[in-house]
């Protein structure tokens, strides 16, 4: 060799990085003996996990430990236990490409994932090792924990289900990849200023993010805008050509979703948005330095923020944008990244079903028809055959207003080949419309997919129903008005499409994670396996009836409570009282799920004291604890929240109650805090006006650990009383055909108002300006008691009655324990595994696993 010839032939290799993502593996035949070894987890023992640590503390975070901040703590542990994650993924992969099988996409804007560390040593029985490495170290585990900011990429139940949904996938070993947005600032961080809300930015990355993964070799470029032109394809047939004039790339994120105790890691595949030319030179050297950065700052807006919105679509073309941005990457991604290259499209069907979380991801449909028309070249038939196998969509609301319909004149703009797609569907479908019901054009007007009269609309509710295979409800009783009432046309036309899958929640999470006292009593009485097979908790029933067990199960609730009370304490808010039954109402704030009749019914009491109705001593130790943020733009969901703090302040400072009446309210209610509140809950409140909430998944978790729900018969409220039986669960209040009734013979708040003493006593106390703010106080009231448009008021007395009960039962101690016991004991159905069990047998079908 001379003194010219290099040692390795890579200096003369191509200068330029290689963009094939497909082509893995080393250049040249390895010879060292681990060259073929999977990959292999570092050894499940304190040593090895303190050095692992240490080495990621000292070379990862580049610190030793007598110098290394809790920050530097907390994200060198997170890698190390990702690490041991990593094994698990790389066998899990390994193992499904092995033996490949169809598979879940589940396609959600919104994933409400919660912090990942206590959740990662769970699922990985690392949490032992951990504790004692830690200890070892002297490093405080509970302090390192807190360090970690939970990604809030979500704005309530939809978001949430999708994180539980992709936990019991995983614990359950079933092949899926969750797909959706990284949004840059998630969902708001709340705060009150003088009782109102004021969000803040939610800077979750700012401190790192140890648990992704950037793959920008992986990145999908998403085309937008420009126009569609003819050309002649093969054989001279008429083809068509979108010619977008911008573009994005789409960088994936991965996390890793690890099962419980199986050795299992799914995929979440987040897409953050960033520029494809990031700087332009040329401009930047004519001196235009802002024009030069701003196709970067344009594209990276896609992914930057949460629309904290849940429930009234603003119609924001950015909205549209980033729906757009994640279905296109995630299809494209699995299309053209994941399938064998000569994969043939036309059993696309038996390798995938994509599960549209609500609406949001619905322009996926006309997209998969893009992709299979003019990159594909297929036939209009066959493309649809193909993707109207590919698709089920999942209805997650009640609300007209919150059923999307985007202006045909914005996506003709935006997506101009996918109006045209959207359009087609439509005529074929309405032309089906026609043949099954000719002469009926008011049917055809109201099923059409798109909206005519004034502004032309784009109903994604009904181009889902059209395409999907399967359209499920979330609840029973939110199943059976989609086919009875909002989508009733459709349910006619395609009867066997429709069906239901009830919400579920994981237990590792809201139980094993968020209860521990509760966990070790439940694990002495039946053992573990209820964690992966949650009905089993029926096996717990006997022991409602053994009095030592309800007072062990008593000293859980109290665990719980002091520890809800020292994290409070640590977030500067107010301590809770103790020996005070924890009344809990957390949930987003919106009129339907009727804060303010909690109000009314928290106001009357205190005006019973304060008038000398009621005295004081009669009164039940009470506190009565909100959780709730309101989308920004929702004026009357925030006067309520600063109505509650105003209550609150007046209430909690007034002598006359003898500190027998609390009202809390912490701000900014997300995953973390509900993991701390919930086991500490006696009383769950869940008051939505009956046909207006579609499931709820709070009220699951609540029932769970042990707390017993005052309700309507709404949402999954009806299967959680089924199963728990009526004397275990405090019902009142309209039920949905009654509420529909009263909308139709004409409801006149006014006059309930007017005929219940006790009821206007509190709303005119609230007018007077008694908790301040006179103004605010008597807007809110004067359109309370003008339009009450979830009839608050109509259930007022029902409600406050079904109180009376409940200060009655809890003055019975055992009975209440025993109560409690019963709804742990029944409320197994109610585990996000069931449902994933539900989706496999009446949606994705056996083939998936
Ligand atoms: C476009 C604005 C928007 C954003 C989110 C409209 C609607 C939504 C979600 C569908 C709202 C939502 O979170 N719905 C809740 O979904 C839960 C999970 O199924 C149910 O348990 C709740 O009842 C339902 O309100």
């Amino acid at each position: 060799m001379n003194e010219f010839q290099l040692s390795a032939p890579a200096d003369f290799g191509p200068d330029e990085p290689s963009t094939n993502f497909r082509a893995t593996g080393p250049q040249f035949p390895p010879t060292h003996h681990l060259a073929d070894q999977p990959a292999v987890a570092p050894a499940r023992d304190v040593d090895t996990f303190v050095q692992e640590f240490l080495e990621e503390l000292n070379f990862g975070q580049g610190v030793p430990l007598d110098r290394s901040t809790i920050n530097h703590q907390y994200l060198a542990l997170a890698s190390t236990v990702r690490s041991y994650l990593m094994a698990d993924w790389l066998a899990t992969a390994a193992r499904r490409r092995a033996h490949p099988a169809k598979m879940v996409g589940y396609l959600s804007a919104e994933y409400l994932l919660g912090r990942q560390l206590g959740n990662a040593l769970l699922n990985s029985d690392l949490e032992g090792i951990v504790e004692e490495a830690m200890r070892q170290l002297g490093i405080d585990l509970a302090a390192v924990r807190a360090q970690e900011v939970e990604p809030g990429l979500g704005n309530g139940g939809l978001g949430r289900l999708a994180a539980c949904f992709v936990d019991s996938l995983a614990t359950m070993d079933v092949s899926c990849i969750g797909y959706g947005i990284r949004y840059e600032y998630g969902i708001f961080r709340q705060t009150f200023v003088e009782g109102r809300q004021v969000e803040v930015p939610d800077t979750w990355l700012a401190l790192g993010a140890p648990w992704e993964f950037r793959n920008p070799e992986r990145a999908v470029q998403v085309d937008f805008g420009g126009s569609v032109e003819s050309y002649a394809g093969d054989q001279g047939r008429p083809r068509r050509r979108w010619r977008p004039d911008w573009n994005v790339l789409a960088v994936p994120y991965n996390y890793m979703v690890p099962g419980y105790h199986n050795g299992v890691a799914n995929t979440l595949r987040l897409w953050s948005a960033e520029a494809t030319r990031a700087f332009d030179l040329q401009i930047f050297n004519h001196g235009d330095y802002a024009e030069a950065v701003r196709a970067q700052t344009f594209a990276e807006n896609i992914s930057k923020v949460l629309y904290p919105e849940d429930s009234t679509p603003q119609g924001k073309e950015l909205r549209l944008q980033q729906q757009y941005f994640f279905v296109a990457a995630s299809i494209g991604d699995y299309l053209h990244g994941t399938l064998p290259e000569d994969f043939d499209l036309a059993r696309l069907p038996e390798q995938i079903i994509f599960q549209l979380n609500d609406t949001h991801p619905v322009i996926g449909i006309p997209e998969l028809m893009r992709l299979l028309l003019d990159v594909h070249g297929m036939e209009w038939d066959q493309a649809w055959a193909i993707t109207s196998r590919c698709f089920a969509y999942t209805c997650h609301t009640l609300l007209p207003e919150a059923l999307e319909v985007w202006p045909v004149s914005l996506v003709e703009r935006l997506l101009p080949r996918h109006m045209e797609i959207i359009f087609e569907i439509n005529d074929r479908f309405l032309a089906a419309v026609r043949a099954q019901f000719p002469g009926d054009d008011d049917r055809v007007r109201r099923m059409s997919i798109i909206a005519e009269g004034g502004d032309r609309g784009v109903r994604m509710a009904h181009l889902a129903t059209v395409a999907a295979v399967r359209v499920n409800g979330v609840a029973e009783l939110h199943s059976q008005l989609l086919r009875d009432k909002v989508l009733v046309d459709f349910a006619q036309l395609w009867p066997e499409k429709f069906t239901n899958v009830t919400n579920g929640v994981t237990p590792r999470r809201f139980l094993v994670s968020a209860n521990p006292p509760l966990t070790s009593l439940i694990n002495d009485a039946i053992g573990g396996g209820w964690i992966t097979d949650l009905e089993r908790l029926r096996e717990l029933e006997p022991y409602a009836e053994d009095p030592v067990f309800r007072e062990r199960f008593r000293s859980a609730k109290r665990a719980n409570k002091d520890h809800l009370n020292s994290t409070l304490l640590a977030a500067g808010t107010a301590q809770l009282p103790a020996d005070h039954m924890l009344d809990v109402m957390v949930k987003r704030l919106h009129e339907y799920k009727r804060q303010m009749l909690k109000l009314l019914h928290i106001v009357s009491t205190y005006e019973g004291v304060l008038s000398g109705r009621v005295p004081a001593e009669q009164v039940t130790p009470r506190t009565c604890l909100f959780g709730a943020k309101a989308a920004p733009g929702y004026a009357t969901a925030k006067e309520t929240i600063y109505l509650i703090n105003r209550v609150a302040s007046v209430i909690n400072s007034d002598p006359k109650l003898d500190g027998r009446l609390f009202v809390a309210f912490p701000p900014n209610y997300n995953v973390t805090l509900a993991q701390r509140l919930i086991p500490a809950a006696d009383l769950s409140e869940q008051i939505s006006l009956a046909g207006k909430e579609a499931s709820g998944t709070g009220n699951m978790k609540l029932a769970l650990n042990g707390a017993l729900t005052i309700g309507t018969d709404d949402g999954a409220n009806v299967e959680i009383r089924k199963l728990v039986g009526d004397d275990n669960f405090f019902l009142f209040g309209m039920r949905e055909p009654e509420v529909a009734e009263l909308q139709s013979r004409g409801y006149h708040p006014g006059e309930v108002y007017a005929s219940n003493p006790v009821l206007k006593s509190a709303i005119d106390l609230i007018a007077s300006g008694h908790f301040g703010d006179r103004g605010a106080s008597q807007a809110l009231m004067g359109d309370l008691v003008g339009n009450d448009r979830f009839m608050a008021l109509a259930d007022f007395q029902a409600y406050v009655d079904a109180q009376a009960q409940v200060d009655a039962k809890f003055a019975d101690t055992e009975a209440w324990t025993r109560s409690a016991i019963l709804n742990v004991a029944r409320s197994g159905y109610f585990s996000s595994d069931r449902s994933m069990r539900d989706y496999l047998d009446r949606i994705w079908g056996a083939q998936v696993h």
